[in-house]
């Protein structure tokens, strides 16, 4: 047995051993028609440790928004090519910007007006002049909100790995990049053997265990290379950037026999598992779904080849 001090200890271990990322800086994309004012503010958040980007037309503010990957955007209200309101509106109807946190940082002292910028889509609403204490703290807040809802949203309940729909995001992400500057790409898809049968026999909280096994041990030999989703329920996806197939090949099937040594317990019955895995390299001109259907296709391989093995 082990004693609760110990487990939490342990507990603490563990989750070193996944969230042992530094500390990322905030980013944040400044949009002000003046450089001179959009600089200012820059400097500010940027002697605070936060990574800035300024944009002085907002007109090419969805494209500076996918390449700078912001986690807020600190807007002017006027601007002569469009309103920040306006600017709002365009990038909440977004989906993947829809909860974006947008501050709006402008002269404007008419409350009415600022009500009516954030009910166009503003988060919060900042006048200038604005003492720098106060506008690091107002950004900081923000944005740090913004973070643990995204990490919330993104990542799986059971297992915390990237839930389908964010790895898909990745997924399209790093194949877009590959088309402007290839370079290898390889991606997995992993799936529980006769995990059906694991559930009938033992029941649905073992099961979860299981599941829970497999992300442990992704997330402690393959995090570091790469993307890790839960794809399904018993599958999931590893995206690994710079990886050629037969290097994929073989830390995939290093974790498929460190995985099946593993000893899982229901009750008194020890049991092992396995899984099946398919490998597909991003090929010039592949998008991501053809890569997507190739690893899947791959999969398929496996579990007819008899299952437990890595098909590439
Ligand atoms: P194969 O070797 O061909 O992959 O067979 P399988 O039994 O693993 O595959 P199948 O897709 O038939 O069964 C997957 C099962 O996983 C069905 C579903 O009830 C179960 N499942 C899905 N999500 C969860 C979950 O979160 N927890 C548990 N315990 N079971 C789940
Ligand atoms: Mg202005
Ligand atoms: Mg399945
Ligand atoms: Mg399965």
């Amino acid at each position: 047995l082990i004693h609760p001090y110990d487990l939490t200890q342990l507990v603490d271990r563990l989750d070193r051993q996944t969230d042992n990322l530094p500390f990322e800086p905030y980013r944040v994309l400044i949009v002000d028609d003046s450089h001179s004012i959009a600089e200012h503010t820059g400097k500010v958040l940027r002697q605070a440790g936060m990574v800035t980007r300024v944009e002085t037309d907002p007109l090419i503010l969805l494209q500076a928004i996918e390449e700078f990957e912001p986690e807020l955007l600190l807007v002017d209200m006027y601007m002569p090519e469009c309103t920040g309101d306006e600017a709002a509106k365009v990038i909440r109807q977004q989906d993947n910007m829809a909860s974006l946190p947008i501050v709006f940082l402008s002269g404007e002292t008419d409350i009415s007006k600022q009500l009516l910028a954030r009910r166009k889509g503003g988060d919060d609403f900042l006048t200038k002049p604005i003492q720098p204490q106060v506008l690091v703290e107002s950004v900081t807040i923000t944005a740090e909100r913004y973070r643990t809802l995204r990490r919330l949203m993104c990542h799986d309940g059971l297992t915390g790995l990237l839930t389908h729909s964010h790895f898909g995001e990745q997924l399209l992400r790093e194949v877009a990049r590959n088309q402007r500057e290839p370079q290898a790409l390889a991606l997995a898809m992993l799936d529980i053997d006769h995990f059906k049968r694991i559930n009938d026999s033992y029941g649905h909280p073992v099961g979860d265990r299981v599941i829970r096994s497999l992300s442990r041990m992704l997330q402690m030999r393959l995090r570091r290379f790469g993307q890790l989703g839960r794809y399904g329920g018993e599958e999931f996806a590893v995206l690994l950037p710079e990886t050629s197939l037969e290097v994929a090949m073989q830390r995939i099937d290093a974790l498929r026999q460190a995985y099946m040594q593993l000893q899982h317990t229901a009750g008194e019955v020890v049991f092992n598992s396995t899984f099946s895995a398919g490998v597909a390299a991003w090929k010039p001109g592949m998008t991501a779904s053809e890569l997507s259907l190739a690893a899947d296709q791959a999969l398929y391989r496996a579990k007819q080849g008899g299952r437990n093995q890595v098909c590439g």
